[in-house]
């Protein structure tokens, strides 16, 4: 028999990406999605697997549901992907940031030592815990220094996944993934809302991209190769931490030169910068070494920069196109 999994924030980008790797490994994949208004399942729709995945309603705010949850499934495996997973927006609502972020982790930790401390769980840790980097590049030894509730909210979860594994030996993994990319990630984030006005603005849709620091650099991979480190993080004998990255950074500018490029345009037309989406701390700099998952789980990304901006512009224009 497959083994059982257990995916929180199975409408997001990562969700949907690593349901599907877990289905096609032959597990049987439960879905917690919170209660909307609207049913949200654009993703797994988009990866045909709607029909294949159990959802199931669990909200990391409420202890009595997640307890529910698990001794329902009796899942062997818990990959928690749930947050309130905007930077940006964490500084509008840092307590719900906190609850669901932090807390939430908490919540589902002592539910899994409650019920069954077999169960082996990942938690989505981020780059962002490094904030104000310490070293360049950053790996599983760099200092922490979050610059952001979203950070802090994360490194509590970071902290508390190893403590739960120190404590009572949990099988407890944190992910400390960089960002990753691809045709599902929310429009929101700065990718994204890149390769999407590029393809309106060829299309004559949008007329302007208002952006806020083009000189902040990030670590950009792509995201179905990242879920397969969370999912060989937890085949591993032992629990562990690791880097999952590309050790290549790029700027906001460098993302929207070669975006529009791509379609023949130059960015300078048409991108204006904004106070409005620069935040009151940023994180200036991000680039990750990821030699100990190479090492140890024999993982390491394919797709790079500049093929990553084209599969996601190319991937808008025929979006817009429909
Ligand atoms: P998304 O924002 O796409 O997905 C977040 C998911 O969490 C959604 O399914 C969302 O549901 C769900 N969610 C939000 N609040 C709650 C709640 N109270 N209870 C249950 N579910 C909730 O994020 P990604 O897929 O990009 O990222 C997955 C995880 O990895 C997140 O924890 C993120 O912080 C972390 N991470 C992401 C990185 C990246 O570059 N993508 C890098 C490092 C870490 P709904 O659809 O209803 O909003
Ligand atoms: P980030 O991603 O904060 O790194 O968090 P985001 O794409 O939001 O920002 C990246 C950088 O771009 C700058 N930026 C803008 N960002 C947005 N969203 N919109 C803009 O208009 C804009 N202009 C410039 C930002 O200031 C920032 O420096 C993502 C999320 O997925 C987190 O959940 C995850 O933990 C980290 O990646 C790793």
């Amino acid at each position: 028999m497959g083994k059982r999994a257990l995916i929180t924030g199975i409408t997001g980008q990562d969700g949907a990406y690593l349901a599907k790797l877990l289905l096609d490994k032959g597990y049987a994949v439960w879905g917690g999605m919170r209660r909307t208004s609207n049913l949200n399942l654009g993703r797994l729709a988009f990866l045909g697997i709607e029909d294949k995945i159990r959802l199931i309603p669990l909200d990391l705010m409420e202890q009595t549901n997640i307890l529910r949850v698990i001794e329902g499934i009796m899942p062997d495996e818990i990959y928690n992907l749930a947050a309130q997973s905007f930077v940006a927006v964490s500084f509008e609502q840092p307590v719900l940031t906190a609850e669901v972020t932090a807390v939430g982790v908490a919540r589902l930790l002592d539910a899994i030592r409650t019920i069954n401390p077999r169960i082996r769980f990942y938690q989505a840790s981020s780059s962002e815990m490094f904030g104000k980097v310490q070293t360049v590049p950053q790996n599983e030894k760099t200092p922490f220094y979050p610059r952001s509730p979203y950070a802090v909210s994360k490194l509590f979860a970071h902290w508390l996944t190893i403590n739960y594994r120190e404590s009572y030996g949990t099988f407890a993994c944190s992910g400390i993934l960089f960002n990753h990319e691809s045709p599902l990630r929310g429009m929101e984030f700065v990718t994204r809302k890149i390769t999407n006005a590029v393809a309106r603005i060829k299309k004559g849709l949008q007329k302007e991209l208002r952006l806020g620091n083009l000189e902040a650099k990030r670590d950009w991979g792509y995201a179905p190769e990242y879920v397969e480190a969370m999912y060989l993080m937890l085949q591993q004998s032992q629990p562990d931490d690791y880097v999952i990255a590309t050790g290549e950074t790029h700027s906001v500018r460098e993302f929207a030169e070669l975006a529009f490029s791509h379609v023949g345009l130059d960015y300078r037309d048409f991108v204006k910068e904004d106070p409005e989406f620069i935040r009151p701390a940023e994180v200036e700099l991000l680039i990750g070494d990821y030699s100990k998952a190479k090492e140890k789980l024999g993982w390491q990304p394919e797709i790079r920069f500049s093929e990553l901006v084209k599969i996601m512009v190319e991937h808008d224009l025929k979006l817009i196109s429909r």
